[in-house]
């Protein structure tokens, strides 16, 4: 049998043998893997533990919070407030970022986070996950504040997700590549299981929510419609649809196999530029795509290059294989501007 190499080894050599991580960013990655089994044993209780359904309280964005999303966020918060290594962290479950307590050391990292992401599909047994990001505190000369938080994703130091489904899946980049580490139930452990994850460049399928056909812009239209013409149509080649409901699982499949993956604006709510979170959900996974070798936008910008204005803004994805992103992205720069 090959030797294993647990995500720990992995981080001790990356900061050690490599020098590409510090040691307040290993200690980070590894509590956050530590909370994701904590929450990951919760999932896997299910009615037995009494996590399932709603906590009769919303959060910031309106939307009602199931138990199990405040549960993650708050093994996210109790494990990762002690250690030293952050300022702060935001959380798609909280109003206000939560500084770290004057009674602990301040360190210079700030994580952001989706605690528990696909939370419908929470309460039917259907993957769901918990996706992170990690900035450094840029201004050290005073305290922390929400303003820290506002830098475009291309400064994350780290990003990952943690896919709770048949297997528990961590898909971890730290700016150089992706690595997949699998939890071994019995050890409790993560054990790397793939380096350098690469995402095919064509693919033949596509992730988007059908039901919101007639609320869509023309170019998505476009393409969704030239798509589905398939072998007969202008692409000449037929297409498979998948839609998960749960940005993780659907980001793991085109990660596993390509694809692209579409959530855009539409006119349902028009003043608000998309469903998905740019801090918590589309900046992390915008940064693993691309370490695949994907890409992701918003339809005229490269979304790792906005610079957000609060938050919890929201904003338009398209991600996945390269080259239907960008043909995706053409459709959008073509279209005339109302
Ligand atoms: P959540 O973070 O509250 O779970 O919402 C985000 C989820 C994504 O995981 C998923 O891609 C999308 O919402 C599904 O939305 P819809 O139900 O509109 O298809
Ligand atoms: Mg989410």
């Amino acid at each position: 049998m090959s030797k294993r190499i647990s995500l720990t080894q992995y981080l001790v050599e990356q900061q050690r043998r490599h020098g590409r991580i510090t040691a307040e960013l290993r200690l980070l990655i590894e509590v956050v893997a530590r909370a994701c089994k904590r929450i990951a044993i919760s999932v896997n209780k299910g009615a037995l533990g009494e996590v399932l359904g709603s906590a009769s309280s919303e959060n910031v964005q309106g939307e009602v919070q199931k138990k199990l999303d405040i549960i993650s966020n708050e093994v996210l918060i109790e494990a990762n407030e002690w250690g030293g290594h952050l300022a702060a962290m935001a959380s798609e479950e909280m109003d206000t970022i939560h500084v770290v307590p004057n009674r602990y050391p301040q360190g210079e990292y700030l994580l952001l986070f989706d605690p528990l992401d696909g939370s419908s599909n929470i309460d039917v047994n259907v993957s769901i996950g918990t996706i992170f990001s990690v900035l450094r505190k840029v201004n050290n000369q005073r305290g922390v504040s929400e303003e820290d938080f506002l830098q475009p994703g291309k400064q994350q130091a780290a990003a990952g997700y943690c896919v709770y489904g048949p297997q528990t899946t961590l898909v971890l980049t730290l700016g150089e590549g992706v690595m997949v580490f699998t939890l071994d139930r019995e050890q409790g452990s993560f054990v790397l299981t793939q380096e350098d994850l690469r995402i095919p460049e064509d693919t033949r399928e596509f992730a988007i929510n059908m039901s919101n056909q007639r609320h869509w812009a023309a170019p998505v239209t476009r393409y969704i419609d030239e798509c589905l013409a398939g072998k007969e149509g202008p692409r000449g080649k037929d297409f498979n649809m998948r839609w998960v409901a749960s940005m993780v699982a659907d980001v793991h499949r085109i990660m596993t196999r390509g694809g692209v993956f579409l959530y855009p604006w539409d006119k349902r709510e028009p003043d608000k530029p998309g469903k998905l979170r740019l801090m918590y959900e589309a900046n992390p996974m915008a940064f693993l795509i691309e370490q695949a070798g994907g890409a992701a936008s918003n339809g005229s910008q490269r979304i790792m290059d906005i610079t957000p204005a609060k938050l919890h803004e929201r904003v338009s994805v398209i991600l996945g294989s390269k080259n239907e992103v960008q043909r995706a992205v053409s459709y959008h720069l073509e279209a005339p501007s109302d």
